[in-house]
């Protein structure tokens, strides 16, 4: 059976139990505490040697780490990831476009407030956060001012990952009250089937 490594509250691993629920797969679930040090064992180290969460484990012994080529794998074959080469490109571009400008700020302000209890020595980090982590927000605004999802027309895998931190950006210090077509966005996406909640 498929192993999904990871912590319930962390955006990067809630992708991947979204998607597993959404396609309803067969898998275990295995919590890692990565204050208490979890991810950073010689056991963990040898699954992952970046240290981090999400990893998946198949029943044959192979890993995967990066939430997002997660995403990609186990979508393969599904309506999250269609054939179509243009398609498919669109959903990467989102998918770097998550990696690099949003979780990088939006994601690491969250980390901050609600993991590390928003400690005086980091509000530098965060104020650095705050204009690049609104700019990506604008640019989901416009796109979804003009799309009914990410990629498109269609709910893909895209929307799967920047679901994650964006749903809770709140939490990171970013109001999405400027925001009404991702609003809008974000109470489509729980409206799926299949759709859990973080946490
Ligand atoms: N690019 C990675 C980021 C993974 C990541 O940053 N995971 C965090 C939790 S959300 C982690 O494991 N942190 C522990 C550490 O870095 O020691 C992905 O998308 O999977």
């Amino acid at each position: 059976m498929l192993k999904i490594y990871g912590d319930v509250n962390s955006g990067n691993c809630y992708k991947i139990k979204l998607l597993a629920e959404q396609l309803q797969l067969d898998y275990q679930w295995l919590d890692v505490d990565i204050l208490a040090g979890e991810s950073h064992t010689a056991e963990f180290l040898s699954k992952n040697p970046n240290g981090k969460i999400p990893l998946v484990e198949f029943a044959d012994g192979r890993v995967l780490a990066e939430s997002n080529a997660i995403l990609c794998y186990l979508a393969e074959g599904s309506d999250l990831l269609p054939n179509d080469i243009w398609q498919r490109a669109q959903i990467l571009q989102w998918l770097f476009f998550e990696q690099y400008s949003h979780e990088p700020n939006i994601a690491t302000s969250r980390y901050i407030m609600r993991y590390l209890g928003n400690p005086a020595s980091h509000q530098q980090k965060l104020a650095e956060r705050r204009e690049p982590g609104y700019n990506a927000l604008k640019v989901m605004e416009k796109q979804l001012s003009q799309h009914e999802y990410l990629a498109g027309a269609e709910y893909s895998i895209a929307d799967i990952a920047l679901y994650a931190y964006t749903h809770v950006a709140e939490e990171g210090g970013f109001s999405l009250a400027r925001f009404p077509a991702i609003q809008q966005w974000l109470a489509r996406l729980a409206a799926q089937p299949n759709h859990v909640t973080i946490g």
